[in-house]
């Protein structure tokens, strides 16, 4: 089989949930059947537990599972890039060599965080944990690790085995730069949903990012879009998008993402705690209530999650 490259996960690639039963524990059904709705839904390759698969709130064993688990239910029919972050380089090194024994296609990571971590240290914890696998490295740049500057990124896209980055940002600015100045190939994977259009627009490669859990459709169509300079349809399809998250980010958004989903066929379960839930039918049937409401103001049509209730 010829070695997979970065250039080879295109379009759209959710940042997958990992789905959690009624007690929170890892429900590997549920996670199987999401796999293939995602990818009956046209999904250009997957990015296991990240933020969105609620990792760090997962046991390194859990979270080494959930890769083979998922890696077993695409068996090879679209690239999957996991997330193998962890404060410890000892820990995320250990996550990366599971995974690439479960037969990821690709590895990434934060940033090490909660400490201030040098940059030279930061620089270490990438070297070392892209050494420690055969697989290309997405590094990760996300307010919530601490963002790197693009002197830093720079430094990092010089290490052997880097392949590209998962950018969320509230800004596309260096977009165009980091494609110039540290080249063509080093892939860009734009992350934040909100500005898909605009990543895909000052040059990313492709998104990830967790609403393409819920509304892979719109997204696949804004990507495509894009690709066909139809930026009018591009804009619309974000500006309805966009409507669908920021309700979404008024309450715990992974959890309203699973019930989502759910409602159209796909059962992505429940969240952990401290995320909340909507256990209750009372509490499901007020958020439906909310939806439909925001399907009628916004006049949102073609969604097929809100096509359902
Ligand atoms: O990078 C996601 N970011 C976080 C991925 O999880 C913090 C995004 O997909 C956001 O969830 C999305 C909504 O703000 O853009």
């Amino acid at each position: 089989m010829p070695k997979f490259d970065l250039s080879d996960a295109k379009g759209v690639i959710p940042a997958l949930i990992t789905p959690f039963d009624e007690n929170e524990h890892f429900d590997e059904t549920r996670m199987r059947s999401c796999v293939d709705f995602l990818i009956e839904r046209g999904v250009g390759g997957l990015y296991t537990t990240g933020s969105t698969g609620e990792t760090f709130l997962m046991s390194p064993d859990e979270r080494a599972f959930v890769v083979e688990v998922v890696v077993d239910q695409v068996a090879g029919r679209i690239p999957v890039i996991a997330h193998v972050g962890a404060i410890g380089t000892h820990l995320s090194v250990d996550l990366a060599q599971k995974a690439q024994a479960a037969g990821v296609d690709a590895i990434s990571s934060v940033p090490p965080f909660y400490w201030p971590f040098t940059p030279d240290q930061v620089v270490n914890y990438y070297t070392d944990l892209t050494k420690s696998t055969d697989l290309p490295m997405v590094v990760y740049n996300i307010p919530l690790a601490g963002m790197l500057g693009f002197d830093q990124i720079a430094r990092l896209a010089a290490i052997p085995g880097v392949g590209g980055i998962k950018y969320t940002a509230p800004t596309v600015f260096d977009f165009l730069r980091i494609k110039e100045e540290i080249g063509a190939d080093f892939r860009i994977f734009s992350g934040s949903d909100e500005l898909a259009m605009a990543g895909l627009g000052f040059g990313a490669d492709a998104i990830i990012g967790s609403f393409y859990n819920l509304i892979p459709e719109v997204f696949i169509a804004l990507s495509e879009a894009v690709a066909k300079n139809d930026m009018a349809l591009a804009k619309e399809l974000q500006a309805t998008a966009n409507a669908i998250i920021f309700f979404s980010l008024n309450y715990s958004a992974t959890a309203v993402i699973k019930r989502g989903m759910a409602w159209q066929g796909a059962d992505a379960g429940y969240c952990r705690r401290p995320f909340d839930n909507f256990f209750t039918k009372g509490e499901e049937e007020s958020l439906k209530t909310a939806w439909r409401k925001l399907k009628q103001d916004r006049n949102i049509n073609g969604v097929a999650f809100l096509d359902v209730l």
